[in-house]
């Protein structure tokens, strides 16, 4: 998987991935980052990326034919997804992610500054992309992201814990509680079925819990999770209790 980010800070991006589970992912070649600093396709000699916008007002414009250059450079796989975040754009979600995962890899343009010119948007083939409703100061914060979120999904990324089908959104219920040892902290207990080594009711336990925390935090998500007959049920009787 290759990500290739066109960003004016290649440096926050630089930083970020070369810790942990990503920097590990590099290493081994998994995944692939290709920055591209939009300030190296200035047009002119003074390295301005950005101007004065049209009709006036406050801040500045990030120019477009900086922008077009960079891309132009790009040397991508045909049909490789162009995505220009945002938070004008579709909300990136983990069926986005899993999608992306599946290809070849992901160009990723980061807007800067108040805004980009329009003509980015009208001349390129992006598909906008935000990360959610809340204003960042600039798009390298969302592509972060959406590197984290595809690349975890990359065979041999996570090695062999467990796959990505079984968690969270993937299911589309939340996870069910984790608890490690000491049994018993400051009075708190971990809760007995855990301890009764019956996996069938441990197995049970821990499906209801995923379906009583996805209907009380995330009541949302029940409308497009698998649920079968005897989660239905069990949704059935939390609706009654919560009712009563
Ligand atoms: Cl993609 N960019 C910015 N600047 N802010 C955001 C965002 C993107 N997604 C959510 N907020």
């Amino acid at each position: 998987m290759r990500f290739y980010v066109l960003t004016l800070f290649p440096g926050i991006l630089a930083g970020a991935v070369s810790e942990s589970i990503l920097g590990r992912a590099i290493h081994r070649e998994l995944v692939e980052l290709t920055l591209v600093d939009i300030r190296d396709f200035a047009d002119n000699r003074h390295k301005v990326v950005d101007d004065y916008p049209y009709g006036g007002g406050p801040g500045m414009v990030m120019k477009p034919e900086p922008i077009f250059g960079a891309l132009e450079s790009l040397d991508t796989p045909p049909g490789v997804p162009i995505l220009l975040l945002t938070p004008q754009g579709e909300t990136f979600d983990q069926e986005l992610a899993r999608e992306l995962s599946e290809g070849p890899g992901v160009v990723l343009i980061c807007g800067r500054y108040e805004g980009i010119d329009e003509r980015v948007r009208e001349g390129l083939p992006v598909r906008e992309v935000s990360v959610g409703d809340y204003v960042l100061t600039g798009g390298e914060f969302a592509a972060l992201s959406i590197i984290d979120a595809v690349s975890r999904l990359v065979p041999g990324v996570l090695g062999e814990q467990r796959s990505p089908e079984e968690e969270t959104f993937s299911r589309g219920l939340l996870e069910y509680p984790q608890y490690t040892r000491p049994a018993q902290f400051r009075g708190m207990r971990v809760p007995d079925v855990l301890l009764s080594g019956n996996h069938a009711l441990i197995e049970r336990w821990r499906r209801e819990q995923s379906l009583l925390r996805t209907f009380l935090k995330r009541p949302d998500l029940l409308d497009r999770a698998h649920l079968d007959e005897d989660d239905l049920k069990f949704i059935e009787s939390l609706k009654k209790r919560k009712n009563a």
